[in-house]
């Protein structure tokens, strides 16, 4: 895993790295309330889901022939890259291939965790965030959860949203 501000450059293509060259260390993310794991076996996923009371997990594949049509990979790709929330921890451990987490810095910038093989991300519920393939188009997953999966986007802006505000405050404590 690497953090750094993006660049925020239009002219490049979106999968491109984006690096600014000015790293974030994961001091920095936890400050933000994002976590980050190194973990080389599922036994080590399945502890740390067991500490924090997830029950269940799935997979997930994206590549250019997942989802189906073109289309239909489209639409799932520009859903994840927009700027969205979800009102529960968003868990994601990489077993293969690589992508990029977004996550919006206090200062409302983009910080990019470039994840590859045996990352683990644990964005908390509230944080406004967006993902991305990187250009070897590949990935492959992990997403727990405790329930039912709970995992639907809302989309940027809902400041209003309580778990949005209680996220502000956690940060700001
Ligand atoms: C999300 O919620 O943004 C995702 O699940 C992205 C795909 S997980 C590699
Ligand atoms: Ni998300």
């Amino acid at each position: 895993m690497r953090a750094f501000y993006h660049d925020n450059d239009p002219t490049i293509d979106y999968r491109e790295d984006h690096d600014s060259g000015i790293e974030v260390s994961v001091k920095e993310l936890n400050s933000l309330g994002v976590l980050y794991y190194n973990l080389e076996t599922i036994a080590e996923v399945d502890a740390l889901a067991k500490e924090r009371n997830y029950k269940n997990k799935d997979q997930i594949e994206i590549s250019p022939t997942s989802f189906g049509s073109p289309e239909a990979l489209k639409e799932k790709l520009d859903n994840f890259f927009a700027e969205h929330i979800h009102e529960d921890e968003e868990i994601r451990y990489i077993v293969d291939g690589e992508g990029f987490f977004d996550v919006r810095s206090k200062d409302d910038r983009w910080i990019r965790a470039k994840l590859a093989k045996n990352d683990l991300l644990i964005l908390p519920a509230g944080i406004y965030h967006r993902f991305t393939l990187s250009t070897k188009n590949y990935i492959k997953a992990l997403r727990l959860f405790q329930d039912e999966p709970k995992w639907i986007p809302l989309n940027r802006p809902v400041d209003e949203n309580s778990y949005r505000q209680e996220y502000l405050k956690s940060i700001s404590a």
